[in-house]
């Protein structure tokens, strides 16, 4: 038995998805313009699809799991359960407007013409805010129809924000953070459940490697324990004395986000030889 997952098969998630895949161990061919893969090393079937219809195959149990954006899930409206965050396919779904206008609240948009490929989202934002305006659904260039006089403001992804600078607008307020997520369908059976789990357990360790980095070091014996103090570790620092009897080398884990903080505090402290070595998988 295998588990069916629905992955976009052309565009910005695409290749994420597949790295996902690949680093949890799994191998999966893509291309050749084919429609359905099978793992090779784990029970696992891919769906290629359109990412707007991943909800609909989710929630119909075409596929058992899927990866879509939240935008797509949100907007789609569909019976799919996120069980894991991602964290690639990061952007924004965002009110912008004519650089020219100024834009204070939603109240602006009271009246006015608004073009998007996200009508229901849209539509949930302006009842939040008691506007009514109308909207305008077209399926791609949503930037360009304020330029051509099609619409007063679009609501649209934003990622650099490049794409608004040049056509002219301003993003004036965000109404949706969003990333790539795993969603399941509702009622999996026991054995699609026991898959999903052990898929989930080797996107945590992937993803948890990412986010942290393995440091090496030497520390003088005189400022040892001021450098253990510094590093978290999973347990605690690895500690094994060097030849030279007056040094220590240590070893820890250091989160991303602490990294260079940490390195500046660590050479303060007189640590030396500093080695940060990417971390392949982590499971604690
Ligand atoms: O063919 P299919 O329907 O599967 O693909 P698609 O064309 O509908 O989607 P695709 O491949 O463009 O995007 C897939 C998913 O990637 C989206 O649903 C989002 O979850 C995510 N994502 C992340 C983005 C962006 N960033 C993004 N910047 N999707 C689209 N954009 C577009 C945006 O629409 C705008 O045109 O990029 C432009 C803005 O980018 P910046 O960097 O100039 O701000
Ligand atoms: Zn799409």
């Amino acid at each position: 038995m295998n588990l069916k997952l629905a992955i976009q098969k052309s565009g910005r998630l695409h290749e994420d998805s597949i790295k996902l895949l690949n680093d949890c161990g799994i191998a999966v061919k893509s291309g050749n313009n084919q429609l359905r893969a099978v793992a090779e090393n784990f029970p696992l079937e891919v769906y290629f699809l359109r990412d707007d219809d991943i909800p609909q195959y989710v929630e119909d149990g075409v596929a058992h799991i899927g990866i879509v954006g939240e935008n797509v899930l949100f907007e789609k409206d569909k019976e799919a359960e996120i069980v894991e965050m991602l964290g690639f396919g990061k952007c924004r779904l965002s009110i912008a407007v004519k650089k020219t206008d100024a834009y204070s609240s939603p109240s602006f948009l009271e009246g006015k013409k608004i073009a998007t490929s996200y009508p229901v989202l849209t539509q949930r934002f302006l009842d939040d805010n008691h506007i009514k305006a109308e909207i305008h659904e077209i399926s791609g260039s949503v930037e360009l129809a304020p330029g051509i006089g099609l619409a007063d403001a679009v609501c649209d992804l934003v990622s650099s924000g490049s794409t608004l600078f040049m056509n002219g607008l301003q993003e004036v307020q965000s109404i949706l953070k969003s990333q790539a997520v795993l969603v399941r369908n509702k009622s999996l059976n026991d054995e699609q459940q026991k898959i999903l789990d052990q898929l989930v357990f080797r996107i945590r360790a992937v993803r948890k490697a990412k986010n942290n980095k393995y440091v090496l070091l030497n520390a003088p014996n005189s400022s040892l324990q001021q450098i253990i103090d510094l590093l978290p570790g999973m347990k605690s620092p690895t500690v094994l004395p060097l030849a030279n009897g007056e040094w220590s080398s240590v070893h820890s884990v250091l989160p991303e986000d602490e990294f260079w903080e940490k390195i500046e505090a660590l050479r303060k402290a007189g640590a030396q030889g500093i080695l940060v070595v990417p971390i392949e998988k982590m499971i604690i």
